[in-house]
């Protein structure tokens, strides 16, 4: 624990802003009166804000303000739901600078991701809220004469939405826009790193004029995070974060009957065939590797390099790796900023150390925590590349979801897509070839929600359906079209305009 300081800091402390949750359409305090600090990863001097330390009962009021307001809203027509969603998009986009620096404040990574970040959220929901003018059904004949089959969508009741702090505003976006214009109500629990940019969201939604109760806000840890699991009036629980939190929730909501809906770890790779052009496949590798710190779902934490170019890429590679600037995300010359706190950082050299002594890899660069200078307040280390991995060593298998990636040599394009597959996630994976057989083989072999060809395993698209086979998720996808069938449910309507009793109708008693 830091010691009192002299008056000065004091003051500073006394300027820290307070924040609130958002409960039925007010900024309120928790109930357990409790606060807690967002601290910026870079420097933990710089206290970002003080957000409420919510309980179950917090969660509770939340929940009967989602309730309250739900028929309104379901009754709303789409197309005007979407109208507010379209004024919400603007809004956002009006704000995307200061959005931009707040997130990079609190979260760590360097100003131009931050603002990809929320880019994405603009285009997120300019995106979905066209769907309000679309959700598509569709009508089929009917069996019998004089009688008319279709299908709609409808809303699915009260949504939890619970969110990670790697992209804190795009994945709150991806939640929250298609649970509304599908015209149900939520309540998101804040990923308790990046409490500001879930607060921005929220706060912009208000501005845009969506009704009292039909989006909330709770701040916290795992306290509000389990009640809104195991609350009895939440329908459904989107949830982004570790596979092993998430396979609790999908524990409780089984036993609930909850939908829920899971996008959890990855360990994607790509492979680099020896046709491949190595610059681009090694500049590839160096942003999907390191961008974010290597807090990304998609990280390309594994180099799959074919054992002809293996030298050539790895000298290049490590070269790259060298000239990389890690400081702060708010200066514009760094490259690659912090992670997000001590134990995140524990964990990642807990990891390295794992590769250099029990896995025993070849560590080519990178490897330490620095701590000197600019980086003496925050939580930094550095890009990491270990080489001579093989398939099945820890590293290789493992989420670091640090800035730690590995390169494993192959020899055969069959081996190479064995080796990506042979793990427990399957999110994103890539393959760089100039070779459109190998290119479409492999997009035909690689198990995994995503897959690139010429281009790293990050970089999603809002229209297209996201997400990732085996332990990354439970087979729903998020963005695209696809997502509106986790925010409504089917309703298969039959209208029957005879006028009188058709056989077939009974046919069934008959039998
Ligand atoms: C994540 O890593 O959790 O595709 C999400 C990407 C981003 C989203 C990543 N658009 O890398």
């Amino acid at each position: 624990m830091a010691q009192a300081k002299p008056a000065k800091v004091k003051m500073k402390k006394a300027s820290v802003k307070s924040y609130h949750n958002y409960i039925g359409g007010e900024w309120v305090k928790s109930s357990s009166g409790e606060t807690f600090e967002n601290l910026n990863p870079a420097n933990t001097d710089d206290v970002v804000g003080r957000f409420p330390k919510s309980t179950a009962e917090d969660v509770n009021l939340a929940v009967a303000a989602a309730k309250e307001a739900a028929t309104k809203w379901r009754q709303t027509p789409a197309p005007k739901r979407a109208e507010l969603l379209f004024t919400l998009a603007e809004i956002i986009r009006d704000n995307k600078q200061r959005y931009t620096e707040e997130m990079t404040r609190e979260m760590g990574k360097v100003l131009k991701e931050a603002g990809g970040d929320v880019q994405e959220a603009i285009d997120c929901t300019y995106y979905t809220a066209g769907e309000g003018r679309r959700l598509h059904g569709f009508t089929t004949p009917a069996e019998m004469k004089n009688k008319f089959a279709m299908c709609v969508r409808q809303p699915v009741g009260i949504c939890g939405l619970i969110t990670p702090f790697n992209f804190p505003m795009a994945i709150p976006s991806w939640k929250l826009i298609p649970a509304l214009v599908c015209g149900n109500t939520v309540v998101i629990k804040s990923g308790e790193d990046v409490p500001l940019s879930s607060l921005n969201l929220v706060k912009a939604c208000e501005q845009a004029g969506i009704p009292k109760g039909v989006v909330n806000l709770v701040n916290g840890f795992a306290e509000p995070g389990a009640a809104l699991v195991s609350h009895s009036d939440v329908r459904l629980i989107s949830f982004t974060g570790s596979t092993d939190t998430g396979r609790i929730i999908a524990e409780q909501c089984a036993r609930d009957n909850k939908i829920v809906s899971l996008e959890m770890g990855g360990k994607n790779a790509i492979i680099v065939m020896d046709d491949a052009d190595v610059d681009n496949a090694v500049e590839g590798s160096l942003w999907g590797a390191f961008g974010t710190s290597g807090q990304r779902c998609t990280a390309s934490s594994r180099l799959v390099v074919h054992k002809k170019i293996y030298k050539k890429f790895v000298e290049k590679l490590v070269e790259k790796v060298k000239g990389l600037r890690v400081g702060n995300g708010l200066d514009a010359k760094t490259d690659v900023g912090p992670v997000i706190h001590e134990d995140a950082m524990q964990r990642i050299l807990a990891y390295i150390h794992i590769g250099k002594n029990v896995d025993k890899a070849k560590l080519a660069v990178g490897g330490n925590q620095l701590t000197k200078g600019d980086h003496a307040k925050g939580w930094f280390i550095e890009p990491t590349v270990f080489t001579d991995v093989k398939p099945g060593m820890r590293i290789e298998q493992e989420e670091i979801f640090g800035p730690v990636t590995s390169v494993v040599p192959f020899s055969t394009l069959d081996e190479a897509i064995e080796i990506v597959n042979g793990v427990k996630y399957g999110l994103s994976s890539a393959i760089y070839t100039q070779d459109v057989n190998k290119a479409f083989y492999a997009m035909q072999e690689l198990y995994t929600g995503i897959c690139y060809v010429n281009s790293a395993t990050i970089g999603a698209e809002v229209h297209l359906p996201f997400g990732g086979t085996k332990a990354t998720g439970n087979g729903h996808r998020e963005a695209g079209t696809q997502v509106l069938d986790i925010f409504s449910e089917w309703k298969s309507l039959y209208v029957d305009y005879s006028g009188k009793l058709q056989k077939a109708q009974i046919d069934a008693v008959e039998i």
